[in-house]
């Protein structure tokens, strides 16, 4: 009998790398992605309320942590607006601009207002659903919040509007916003990815119209991030160990024939 040997690859090898690969990289991406929730409804200024026909409206900051996070890759931002009193609202009045480190996102310019019908959408503000699902608004939703009135949506007991919508992103003076008003990706909520979340978060929330008054019940935000690049290399240089490794081991020493 000879005695070289050779190397064999065989087929059930494969299945055993690849299932290996396949948990290593499950495993860096739930290593790599956090995702932290915030909801805050107290210690608001005047008690959330928004001056009415103000373009000095009212502001809330927040402070964010979230350890060993420092590149967002999504946030979503949870709000409850109501009338000052029970009904007082018009969302047609509502400004709203989130803003954190170097960028900002326009949630809300003045729903439905257009030339013909300037004080725009007459519901009582943005709140949760009757089954307590939080008013969310998030880039991958399906519409455009500023025109909800054109498609199907639902309002609480309390005359909100409920649901999930992309944020308005109008970014023009309140004053002047109409149908001729383009959007802008630029201040949608992606305009925060690549930012670190930790840090300050401000809503500011005006109200741009005559009579029928709001406040802020509360608001929150839903953000995934990652860690910061060289976490990620790490994460995959781990997997690429693991790859090797169970090539490594799938070899065969056979002898030959
Ligand atoms: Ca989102
Ligand atoms: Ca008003």
């Amino acid at each position: 009998m000879k005695t070289t040997t050779c190397l064999r690859w065989d087929g059930f090898a494969w299945v055993r790398v690849w299932m290996v690969a396949f948990w290593l990289g499950a495993s860096g991406l739930a290593v790599g992605v956090r995702g932290a929730s915030f909801w805050w409804n107290s210690g608001f200024v005047n008690g959330g309320a928004i001056p009415d026909n103000s373009a000095t409206g009212w502001q809330d900051v927040r402070s964010v942590s979230m350890p060993g996070a420092t590149s967002i890759t999504d946030v979503d931002v949870l709000i409850d607006i109501g009338g000052a009193t029970i009904f007082d609202g018009w969302n047609g009045d509502i400004y709203a601009k989130l803003s954190h480190s170097s960028g900002f996102s326009i949630l809300f310019n003045r729903v439905g207002r257009t030339t013909s019908r300037p004080n725009g959408y007459g519901q009582t503000g943005f709140g949760a659903s009757t089954s307590g699902i939080r008013f969310r608004l998030d880039d991958a939703a399906g519409t455009d919040v500023h025109y909800y009135q054109t498609v199907s949506h639902s309002i609480n007991g309390l005359g909100q509007v409920t649901g999930t919508w992309q944020p308005d992103g109008r970014d023009v003076d309140p004053t002047v916003v109409n149908e001729d008003s383009a959007r802008s990706a630029s201040v949608f909520l992606a305009a925060f990815n690549g930012l670190d979340p930790n840090g300050e978060w401000t809503l500011f929330v005006s109200d741009r119209g005559f009579a029928n008054s709001h406040k802020v019940n509360g608001w929150g935000l839903e953000i995934a991030a990652v860690p910061e690049p060289g976490v990620g290399a790490f994460v995959l240089g781990c997997g690429l160990l693991g790859f090797a490794w169970a090539r490594h081991r799938s070899w065969r020493r056979l002898p030959l024939p």
